[in-house]
């Protein structure tokens, strides 16, 4: 081992710098976190206890350890102090002496301590200044505020001051509009003492130059340093073969190239088109034979391409994976907790089987966040999940002075090195949506921030904005992550530097993000209009189901007006628009708890009707990521899953829709019902498709078959039905259209569609027989109806996901459901035990008149 280290997590206290008790602090984590387990402060994310928090920024906080250095490392040439990450304005001090002042939560710090560093009774201690005091100078030297949406600086008390933007901090930390404020301060990655003697490797990266199935050709860039003159050796090993290097290094940091070439590569597959095969490349510097420095990393071989060429409608976008135009299905994933540190890796795992489960291939890590741990990433590569990453800026305009933009290409060089051998990530984004709501060549367009500001300081803003995402950070991805696209701003339509280049819904080149329905009340069929090349975000809220709502509201708070709902709340007319879409499309819920039920269905047929709409378009369409994927704390939100990881209904509609074969109903023609079967598949589909019209007793009016034989990786409209045909003599209300695609070896692909809104079918209250069994694969549920159940809502005892939920149980076709428990959670899925089950359909949740 040429690296010899000490973690330093332990022994830390804490304190508020104006305090004098030091108390007890768990490293890494935060300021709030440990005076929330010291019963300090309660818990922020119950009741409206976000308030109560609030002074906690406005101050500085020092943390403390002592520590003993081994004799190994002690003996050591060099010794280097090393935080993954300081949150945020943070000076450290070894044994008293100054080595570093930290600006970047998102960089890497290190500190030369060789001569500072004794053998025992080290002290390091790092002062944490106010992000708030720090920043609200900067925005009165500044003259003029900066657009900052999301910063919710009136819940800290700081009026109209949003400071957010001067920090390189989560974005998200000063609140969103689906989460809280809570700007912390701590260490929040690990802290460790490094050690070396004559060399060591600091960065291994695998290039790939060319990848195809008969040949990988790579270059190993091995990052060595020496501190003496050497003649060395630098060997890569990989799958059994070895590539060589002779060379002479002097004292210094050198990059050494070797050319590296695997013949027939086994490739990394994005789920549902091969395995998501990866290889292990480990570097050795070699004194004789010894391996006096190594380093390794886990890399998959792929090609990998974002496709913008001009064509007849506009231009295409799409990703190609080893020369397959991959369509793009998933969800935005913002930050599993306000607190980075609470996020255990068994969460990280819930969420990414989750996406995978869901039938998803791609996750966009959104701007407002931070650069996800390393985990998160081996588990999108394990799991074959595509990353879009985004830069960490959204919905704000940056300063562009001197040392803001170098602080950010530190940032970004530290980020794209740690995350380029990864080969989930297939695009860097430089931001979310600022193009578009600045639109600077529009001059009413964009979120109308540009009005608050003089010609002279829109030219300024705009070429501070131009600096970074235009020039720097696309340069830093050239520079490290050579071949991996970079896209300007989420949504964009290409930079043509005039009007043309802002996103707007109807644009048929670049990426959408389409919020007419929601934030406009369109209603859900303009899901159906504004279908772009690549959607990347549209969402509908819900609320948690109850025992999540529970974790924070009591009894008494359960009313959608009430000062705790409200806290957990942050869309100003999110309980408004839900409301309002409830009673155009469903029936009266008869309660709260029924409310929390009928919004989440409410949701899933949003998001359902949008990624229908898209993947039906396909392939235009290339691409539909939905937001949300998670939440970061308990709240009514657009995520498909909660903050305890509880599916909602959208989760499970989420599976269904993106299923690889996918049968899709277009209802929106007056006269007419288009059937559509869309496949990712790689091999073609070729099976029967039974099409019945069945009443809500079971009656089958019409039953009919055809033949079906569908193209690799296409989609395209099998028939239409004249609604006056199949509808005829027949009650709309009461009937429906259900479509089952049998193909031999491969479960039934099922869907129904219904002639009118749900609020005006007739729905019968459904006595609902569960009788349990167990086949080869575990035990399962028999779910059989007397009548149609809508929306049949199994919840468990135990915590974990059903194979199926939320769907409509026709009678006369009993339904097979599994259980897959948190505790097992894998893939493939391991069949569990729910334990008590209670099972409701819609008709249990409506007022009845
Ligand atoms: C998009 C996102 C987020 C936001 C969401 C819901 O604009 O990028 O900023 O949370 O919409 O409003």
């Amino acid at each position: 081992m040429s690296i010899i280290q000490s973690k330093l997590l332990e022994n830390w206290t804490f304190k508020a710098c104006e305090d004098q008790e030091w108390m007890p602090a768990q490293v890494p984590g935060c300021v709030h976190t440990d005076l929330l387990r010291l019963g300090k402060i309660p818990d922020p994310f119950y009741g409206t206890n976000e308030r109560e928090v609030q002074w906690i920024d406005k101050k500085d906080w020092e943390y403390r350890t002592t520590f003993e250095v081994e004799d190994s490392l002690y003996a050591q040439e060099q010794l280097e102090l090393v935080f993954d990450g300081l949150d945020t304005y943070a000076d450290v001090y070894v044994n008293d002496n100054h080595v570093l002042s930290a600006d970047n939560m998102f960089r890497v710090w290190k500190a030369d301590v060789k001569a500072l560093i004794k053998k025992k009774d080290n002290v390091l201690r790092i002062h944490f200044r106010s992000p708030i005091q720090e920043d609200v100078p900067k925005l009165e030297k500044l003259g003029y505020a900066l657009p900052a949406t999301n910063d919710q600086s009136d819940v800290g008390g700081l009026g109209d001051k949003r400071v957010s933007i001067f920090a390189r901090k989560a974005p998200y930390h000063y609140g969103w509009d689906w989460g809280p404020r809570f700007v912390t301060s701590g260490i929040w990655r690990e802290v460790r003492l490094e050690g070396w003697t004559n060399v060591k490797i600091n960065d291994l990266f695998i290039r790939q130059n060319e990848v195809n199935t008969d040949l990988a050709e790579l270059t190993a860039l091995v990052e060595v340093e020496t501190s003496q003159p050497i003649d060395t050796v630098i060997r890569i090993g990989a799958d059994g073969q070895r590539w060589e290097k002779t060379v002479s290094l002097m004292p210094g940091s050198h990059t050494v190239e070797i050319p590296v070439s695997i013949q027939n590569p086994k490739l990394w597959w994005s789920r549902g088109l091969g395995e998501p095969h990866r290889y292990t490349f480990a570097a050795e510097v070699l004194q004789g034979e010894r391996a006096v420095a190594e380093y390794e990393v886990r890399t998959g071989l792929r090609s990998i391409r974002l496709v913008r060429d001009q064509d007849e409608a506009g231009a295409s976008f799409y990703f190609e994976l080893n020369g397959v135009a991959v369509f793009a299905k998933g969800a935005n994933h913002i930050p599993n907790d306000s607190f980075i540190t609470e996020v255990t890796r068994e969460r990280y795992l819930h969420e990414i089987v989750s996406a995978a489960q869901s039938n998803m291939n791609m996750l966009r890590v959104w701007g407002g966040g931070f650069y996800e741990e390393d985990v998160f990433y081996d588990l999108c590569d394990e799991y074959g999940i595509m990353v879009w990453q985004d830069f960490m800026f959204a919905c704000s305009m940056y300063p562009g002075d001197e040392a803001f933009l170098n602080s950010v290409r530190h940032e970004a060089i530290d980020n794209v090195k740690r995350l380029r051998n990864h080969p989930s990530i297939v695009l860097w984004c430089g931001n979310n949506e600022i193009d578009s709501a600045w639109a600077h060549y529009i001059e009413d367009g964009g979120w109308g921030w540009k009005k608050d500001y003089n010609a002279e300081q829109r030219e300024r803003i705009w070429a501070d904005y131009e600096a970074i995402f235009h020039d720097l950070l696309p340069e830093v991805v050239e520079a490290y992550a050579p071949g991996i696209d970079y896209w300007p701003s989420s949504p964009l339509v290409s930079l043509t530097g005039d009007e043309k280049q802002h996103a707007h819904p109807s644009t048929s080149e670049g990426d959408i993000h389409y919020w007419g329905v929601w934030h406009n009340v369109e209603p859900f069929e303009n899901y159906n209009v504004y279908v772009g090349r690549f959607m990347s975000e549209y969402g509908f809220q819900s609320f948690p189901e109850y025992k999540t709502v529970r974790t924070y509201a009591e009894e008494e708070d359960l009313a959608l007006e009430s000062e705790v709902m409200l806290a957990h709340q942050k869309n100003g007319a999110g309980n408004r628009l839900i409301k309002q879409y409830m009673d155009m499309v469903l029936h009266e819920p008869k309660d709260f708890p029924s409310f929390l039920y009928m919004s989440q269905v409410l949701q899933a047929e949003a998001m359902k009707t949008a990624i229908e709409a898209h993947r039906r378009r396909k392939p235009y369409c290339m691409g539909t990521l939905y937001w949300q994927m998670n939440d970061c704390w308990p709240v009514a939100s657009w995520a498909g899953m909660d903050y305890l990881g509880r599916w909602k209904a959208l989760q499970y509609y989420a599976k269904r829709s993106f299923n690889d074969v996918l049968v899709s109903v277009d209802g929106t023609q007056k006269d007419s019902t288009d059937i559509y079967v869309i496949s990712d598949q790689l091999n073609k589909v070729q099976g029967q498709l039974q099409i019945r019209m069945i009443g809500f007793d079971g009656m089958v009016h019409r039953n009919e078959t055809l033949d079906v034989n569908v193209a690799p990786n296409s989609g395209e409209k099998l028939l239409s039905l004249r609604n006056s045909d199949w509808l005829e003599g027949l009650d709309p209300a009461k009937t429906l259209l259900r479509l089952d695609l049998r193909q031999a070896g491969v479960p039934d692909i099922v869907q129904e569609h219904y002639f009118v809104a749900t609020n005006q079918l007739a729905l019968q209250p459904a006595n609902i027989k569960v009788s349990g069994g167990s086949d080869e694969d575990g035990v399962h549920l028999l779910l059989e109806s007397n009548v149609l159940a809508k929306q049949v809502w199994l919840s468990s005892e135990a915590e974990g996901v059903f194979s199926d939920n939320f769907f409509d149980l026709i009678p006369g076709l009993p339904v097979k459901v599994k259980f897959i428990s948190r505790e097992a959670l894998q893939l493939p899925d391991v069949i569990s035990n729910p334990g008590s089950v209670e099972v409701r359909s819609m008709v249990d949740f409506i007022r009845m008149v």
